[in-house]
């Protein structure tokens, strides 16, 4: 079937005891059992609950896998895949993930002794070099928040396997829309689901995504045990928001192509990052992995004063934290997203005071445009 069939489709029956077309909210702690030992497949809430299912088994139909597990956010679901390992493991994670994950990865798992190596997967040869014996995991953000800079999934899966190390990649930014990491040789792939896959901006939500059974149970297991799930009123709104990906990321992006085009003219735009564009170092690669290029972008406007004077001045764009919505949204990744990264990394990253990243929403291009104008203007 082709996606967007799917998106609406994919892993959906209708409800057998009603007959209710969309899966309903099945607003439980408990279900009732017939006796002792003796159930409907449905226990207790956070172990099962089929509105939770039905949102599983559409991811997985969207993401080419077998299996989805839900978490209760994108952060629980990436701390789920770090559950599968144990002190003394060696994880090599792409160094411009999301500020939470380095956050997650630097305060809190490096405790239990997890080791990170935070390294650029964007070349190859500093891969093959952080890669040894004791590498249990590359964890690949591809593009990632904000710089957009993009890893070969395929390269790092083949380089990651010889050394008998599993690939996750976090493929929040493209949504399966646009890319599928499991299909390029990754074990893994995990997604905030408040984003993009939801679509709407009200709920948090996270998911990760898998071929093999073994490993499917193992993410189940940690979501039961450690606890970490989505409720299944955040789980119907997912839902309700996979069925219209296709539509909206054609919108997401047909308007950020439309907006880079523009801003890559602006002078008062210093440096600009969209993997759509020719100019982006890794744009062949874009067009390789993926197909398309998204709805984000990140644009440097030079001092602090100029990026506050965007952030306060535009009027549609609002100024928050996320992205992945039907609103546009602008925030500035060194005091909000990536704050907990230390400065002189942030700035050695390319994350600078002047950096302003857009999620670019599914309104009229001309009047996001427009705003964006009155904005840069100083
Ligand atoms: O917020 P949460 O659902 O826990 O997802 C965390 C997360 C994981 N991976 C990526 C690539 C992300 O961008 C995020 C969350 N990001 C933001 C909140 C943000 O504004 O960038």
């Amino acid at each position: 079937m082709g996606f967007s069939t799917d998106a609406v489709h994919g892993g959906q029956q209708a409800e057998p005891t009603t007959g209710a077309v969309m899966t309903p909210i099945f607003q439980t702690s408990t279900f009732k059992q017939d006796g002792l030992g003796r159930h409907r497949g449905y226990e207790y809430a956070r172990t099962q609950n089929p509105t939770r299912e039905a949102l599983e088994r559409n991811i997985a139909v969207l993401e080419r896998g077998k299996h989805a597990v839900a978490y209760a956010s994108g952060l629980s679901a990436i701390a789920a895949i770090m559950h599968l390992f144990k002190s003394g493991d060696e994880v090599v994670v792409t160094e411009n993930v999301y500020g939470g994950t380095y956050r997650l990865a630097d305060t809190i798992l490096s405790q239990y002794g997890l080791r990170f190596k935070f390294v650029d997967t964007s070349n190859l040869d500093v891969v093959k070099q952080a890669v040894t014996e004791n590498t249990k995991l590359v964890f690949v953000e591809t593009p990632t928040n904000p710089l957009l800079h993009l890893t070969d999934i395929q390269t790092v899966a083949s380089l990651a396997h010889s050394s008998g190390a599993l690939v996750a990649v976090d493929n929040t930014f493209m949504s399966p829309y646009f890319q599928n990491p499991l299909e390029l040789g990754a074990d893994v792939v995990v997604h905030s689901s408040t984003k993009f896959l939801n679509g709407h901006s009200d709920m948090v939500g996270g998911v990760v995504v898998v071929n093999d059974e073994a490993l499917a149970e193992r993410f189940r297991y940690i979501q039961n045990s450690v606890g970490a799930v989505p409720g299944p009123f955040d789980c119907f709104l997912a839902l309700r928001g996979t069925k219209t990906l296709a539509l909206r990321m054609r919108q997401h992006e047909a308007n950020a192509r439309h907006l880079a085009g523009w801003l890559s003219k602006h002078s008062s735009v210093t440096r600009l990052y969209y993997p759509g564009l020719d100019t982006h170092p890794q744009h062949e690669l874009a067009k390789k992995q993926a197909r398309g290029y998204g709805g984000i972008i990140a644009l440097d406007v030079g001092p602090l004063e100029h990026a506050q004077h965007v952030l306060e001045n535009v009027s549609l764009f609002t100024l928050a934290e996320s992205l992945g919505g039907v609103e546009s949204l602008i925030s500035h990744p060194a005091t909000m997203t990536h704050a907990s990264v230390p400065r002189e990394d942030r700035l050695r990253l390319g994350i600078s005071d002047g950096l302003v990243r857009l999620s670019v929403g599914i309104e009229d291009v001309e009047d996001l445009e427009n705003d964006l104008a009155d904005a840069l203007s100083f």
